[in-house]
């Protein structure tokens, strides 16, 4: 037969159909694809030599979705529920041939066939709930008939992808074919459906699994109850579940209009819209515009870390989890023996809950060799240096190595404040100096500021982010200032909080609003649960800052079951009468007199500052793009992604707002407190972050 359009054409192989498509790079479901998926099946069924259908995809995967794209744009017919319409109500049996992954509205059109079969590697999902939405092409009505309502209530709600034998085994898909040959193993299946007389099985009419379900409001309430913490100020994962009661309780009709009406109130929000933006976010960050896709990387097969500290050990294990060798060096034996120690209790951790077994624990510590002598690194194409945060010593050490360690080899630093272009002062080689700053625990947060130093070569970029992803990172590429982006943007919403607390706030309102507002905790818990004694020397402490005066009575955080907060034996937090009147005192003896300050204002002058400094970052080149500030945020700092980002939350209340209000709040925002020109001039302009390109 032949094309169709630019992205399906249908072929003949004696009584099966087959319609092909193609639109790279994931076949999502743009109108062009939907408008050849209604034209092809009229096509097909209109051949009377056709018996029946097989719908597969070319390229990397089957389906992956609605065209993100278009999402929010005005709707183009046929939509999406035209095409299942095309499917479902075929006289002809279709069978879904599906590789890669068959996600979201990709899946829905799945189940609209009569039959699907898969190959071994596929995954199928509903992930809809990382864009803040639903399924909303019938997948939350067809998909717990078929799997019944617990692993629909999962699988909506988390947006994992199952893997084929799980989807065989829940009955959603028919078959598993050979691996390679998907359109023959379809074909095959096919021909079986049409000999076998199969009826066209229409998955809104299998029922059994609802109706079993009827009368168990206990398998939501205790699904609701487990989850609370993990879908905490989240909206989709509750307007998900409720899709999957109405299709236990209503029929597939009236389950099907619930959807649509809680799909549109999830669309219309501000919380997909903010995770959509990261979806592309995500994408973007990986995208150096002066570093083409196609520099030369340096490939890395052995890699070496100086420090076998928290921070070494944690980096050293991501390497070793992706088969990479790593030899650590540390100064004394028993430091190195403790920092070995670390990392296999860590595995070991993981055994526990199934992740690792011990066979995998032991692969993984046989890759990791601890040595006293810096000469064990001279054949490394990577060295990693996380020793403690001082110039000289980074210095003596980089300028070790540059005489060690073989030419051609990346020399990375691990700071987390200071200057990369001064350590690099000291090799011969700047341009194979680069900033990898790995976020604390190192194996397990999914950040990697990748810091560009004046001389870093493009090759050395260009693999430092490569292997980024290679260690299931995602990484944003940073220029050399204090603290980088995250800890830069930090900073100025702490010194916003330990302002406000010279103001008449107390470290739990500030805590409130910010946990509130989504954030993991607030800035006093955490520096409770860091410690407050972090980079603080007693011999020097001179009651100069509230935190000083809390660590010289001791009180250092949770591990000293006291700080801003007092702990309890379960370490549970709660306002300290002690530490109300040192901040009293304190701030009565620096001439302040306290005032009530609303949880506005507290919530303003953190974010505000914060967005303000992402403008700054930006204005100087530090920062690429608005959106890797944010997916720095999101990844590093716990900011809820159902906000976007600190910038995206800018552009979300209006920048000119946040001009409006900073200038409100005026001298109160710090003598030195300055508002990015950048920022002035976009909420001038009336434009946003996101029109910056
Ligand atoms: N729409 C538009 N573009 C998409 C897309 C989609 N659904 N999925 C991927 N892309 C682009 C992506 O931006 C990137 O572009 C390129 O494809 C490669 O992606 C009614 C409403 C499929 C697992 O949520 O999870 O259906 O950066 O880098 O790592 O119920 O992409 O190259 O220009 O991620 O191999 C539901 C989203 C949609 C799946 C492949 N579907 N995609 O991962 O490649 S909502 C999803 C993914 C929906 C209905 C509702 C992944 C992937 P560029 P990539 P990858």
């Amino acid at each position: 037969m032949g094309a169709i359009n630019a992205v399906a054409n249908l072929a003949v192989e004696g009584e099966i159909g087959i319609l092909i498509l193609n639109s790279p790079p994931v076949n999502a479901l743009s109108h062009q694809v939907r408008a050849a998926i209604v034209e092809g099946m009229q096509l097909a069924i209109d051949n009377a030599a056709i018996k029946a259908i097989v719908l597969i995809c070319e390229g990397k995967t089957f389906i992956a979705g609605a065209d993100i794209t278009e999402l929010g744009k005005p709707p183009q017919s046929p939509s999406l529920v035209e095409v299942e319409d095309s499917i479902e109500n075929s006289p002809k049996p279709v069978i879904a041939a599906i590789h890669g992954t068959a996600l979201g509205g990709g899946l829905e059109v799945a189940l609209c066939c009569h039959y699907r079969v898969a190959v071994p590697s596929a995954k199928c999902g509903l992930p809809e709930v990382n864009l803040g939405l639903l399924p909303g092409a019938g997948g939350t009505q067809r998909l717990p008939r078929i799997v019944g309502p617990e692993l629909a209530l999962e699988m909506v709600t988390s947006g994992k992808h199952v893997d084929a034998k799980t989807s065989l085994a829940a009955g959603l898909v028919d078959e598993i074919v050979p691996e390679g040959d998907l359109r023959g193993g379809a074909v095959a299946f096919a021909k079986k459906v049409i000999a076998e007389k199969r009826p066209l099985r229409k998955v809104r009419d299998l029922n059994d699994k609802v109706v079993a379900a009827r009368g168990k409001p206990e398998i939501f309430a205790e699904f609701r109850k487990a989850n609370a913490r993990r879908f905490r100020g989240f909206l989709a994962p509750e307007y998900n579940i409720r899709t999957i009661e109405a299709a236990v309780s209503l029929p597939f009709a009236a389950g099907l209009q619930l959807e649509h009406k809680l799909f549109m109130e999830l669309m219309g929000g501000t919380q997909s819209a903010a995770q959509r933006y990261v979806f592309f976010a995500e994408r973007q960050v990986w995208k150096i515009p002066d570093v083409p896709e196609d520099t030369p990387t340096i490939p890395i097969k052995k890699v070496g870390i100086v420090g076998a500290g928290t921070m070494g050990g944690g980096i050293s294990m991501n390497f070793a989890n992706v088969g990479i060798p790593v030899t650590i060096v540390e100064m004394k034996q028993d430091a190195l023996e403790r920092g070995l120690g670390v990392i296999r209790k860590n595995y070991e951790r993981s055994t526990k809950s199934g992740r690792l077994t011990m066979a995998d624990v032991d692969k993984r510590m046989g890759l990791l060799t601890g040595t006293l002598n810096l000469e064990a690194l001279a054949d490394c194409d990577l060295v990693i240096e996380a020793i403690f945060e001082n110039m000289d010593v980074k210095k003596d050490v980089f300028g070790k190595l540059d005489k060690i360690v073989k030419q051609g080899a990346i020399l990375a630093s691990n700071t987390s404040a200071l200057d990369l272009n001064e350590i690099a002062t000291a090799v011969q080689r700047p341009q194979f100096v680069i900033g990898l700053h790995f976020f604390s625990p190192a194996n397990v947060m999914r950040l990697l500021e990748v810091v560009r130093g004046a001389k870093t070569s493009k090759p050395v970029i260009a693999t430092s982010m490569q292997l980024a992803k290679k260690i299931g990172k995602i990484a944003a590429l940073v220029g050399v200032c204090p603290g980088f982006v995250g800890n830069r943007i930090l900073y100025a919403r702490s010194l916003q909080a330990n302002a406000m607390l010279m103001e008449g706030a107390m470290p739990w309102d500030i805590d409130k609003v910010l946990y509130d507002f989504g954030l993991p905790m607030g800035p006093f818990a955490m520096s409770d649960l860091a410690g407050l004694d972090l980079g603080w020397i007693k011999e020097k402490s001179k009651s100069s800052t509230i935190r000083e005066v809390l660590c010289e009575k001791d009180r250092r955080g949770q591990k000293t079951g006291a700080g801003f907060y007092d702990y309890d034996e379960q370490r549970n937090a709660r306002p300290s009468p002690v530490t109300e009147q040192i901040i009293k005192d304190f701030a009565a003896k620096s001439g302040n007199t306290p005032r009530k300050i609303s949880e506005e204002e507290i919530l303003e002058r953190c974010t505000y500052a914060m967005i303000n400094e992402g403008a700054k970052i930006l204005e100087e080149g530090i920062a690429i793009r608005p959106s890797d500030i944010d997916i720095v945020w999101i990844n590093g700092y716990g900011w809820p992604v159902y906000r976007g980002g600190p910038m995206f939350y800018g552009d979300t209340v209006g920048l000119k707002n946040v001009v409006a209000k900073l200038k409100e709040y005026g001298p109160r925002m710090g003598k030195d407190f300055t508002i990015s020109p950048l920022l002035e001039k976009l909420a001038a302009e009336g434009r946003r972050f996101q029109d910056l390109k």
